[in-house]
C-alpha cells in the first residue's frame, strides 16, 4: 500500500458531492426491498418496473485499515414506500466502534439500537453532530421533502454488519404524517427472508 499523504477534499453542502472521491455507492428499492414495512407497496413499484434510487454516496481515498479514518458523504432522496421515508439499510459495524454524524443539508432522523434492545433516535439537521457509539446499529432517514446530505467518518477496521439489521431489523420506523413525521414501533421484525419454512 502506498504511504498516505495528507489530503484534503472539497465538499458541497447542497449536494454532498466529495471532490475528488474514489468510489461511489447507489442504492436502489431492490437492493433494500426488505427493509420496509410496506411490502404491498414495495412489491407493487417493483413490479410496475420503478426501481427508485433510495440513495448515493462519496467516498473520500482512505484506506480501510486500523489507525485510519474512512469518511464518506451520503445523500439520501426525499420520498417514501407507502408512508414511510427513505432511508439506508442501516447496519451494525462488525467490530463495536464508534462514529461521528455531520449535517450538511435537508433534515433527517438517526434511529440506533442496541442489540440487547436499548433504542435512541437523533435529529440530523445541518451544523448537527451526532456520535454513534460503540454496539449501536444505525440507519438515517430522510424526512423532509428535500435531499438528506451528511457526512460520517469512521474507523478504517470498523467492518459493516447489514445482515443482522436484514434479519432483525430495527425497533422503530419513520412514518410521514401530518406533513412531519412519527416515530412508530415497528409491528414486528423485518421478515426473515433468509429463513426457510
Ligand atoms: C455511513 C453509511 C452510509 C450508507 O457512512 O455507510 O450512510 O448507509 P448504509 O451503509 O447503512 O447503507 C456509515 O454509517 N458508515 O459506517
Ligand atoms: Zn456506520
Amino acid at each position: 500500500m502506498r504511504a498516505p499523504r495528507p489530503f484534503r477534499v472539497m465538499l458541497d453542502f447542497d449536494t454532498g458531492s466529495l471532490t475528488p472521491y474514489t468510489d461511489s455507492f447507489e442504492r436502489r428499492l431492490s437492493d433494500m426491498a426488505v427493509a420496509y414495512e410496506d411490502q404491498d407497496a414495495v412489491a407493487g413499484l417493483l413490479s410496475a418496473g420503478q426501481d427508485p434510487v433510495i440513495y448515493t454516496g462519496y467516498d473520500a481515498d482512505v484506506p480501510h485499515a486500523a489507525d485510519h479514518l474512512p469518511f464518506r458523504t451520503t445523500i439520501i432522496n426525499p420520498g417514501v414506500i407507502g408512508s414511510e421515508f427513505f432511508m439506508t439499510k442501516g447496519h451494525h459495524h462488525r467490530r463495536d466502534t464508534a462514529e461521528i454524524y455531520v449535517g450538511m443539508s435537508g433534515s433527517g432522523l438517526m434511529i440506533m439500537q442496541t442489540r440487547d434492545g436499548h433504542a435512541r433516535s437523533a435529529e440530523l439537521v445541518p451544523s448537527a453532530a451526532v456520535y454513534v457509539p460503540p454496539g449501536w446499529a444505525h440507519r438515517t432517514v430522510n424526512v423532509a421533502d428535500t435531499p438528506l446530505v451528511f457526512l460520517a467518518a469512521y474507523p478504517g477496521d470498523a467492518g459493516h454488519d447489514y445482515e443482522s439489521v436484514e434479519r432483525l431489523g430495527f425497533s422503530r420506523r419513520v412514518h410521514r404524517r401530518d406533513g412531519g413525521y412519527e416515530l412508530r414501533p415497528a409491528a414486528a421484525p423485518d421478515r426473515e427472508f433468509r429463513a426457510g419454512p
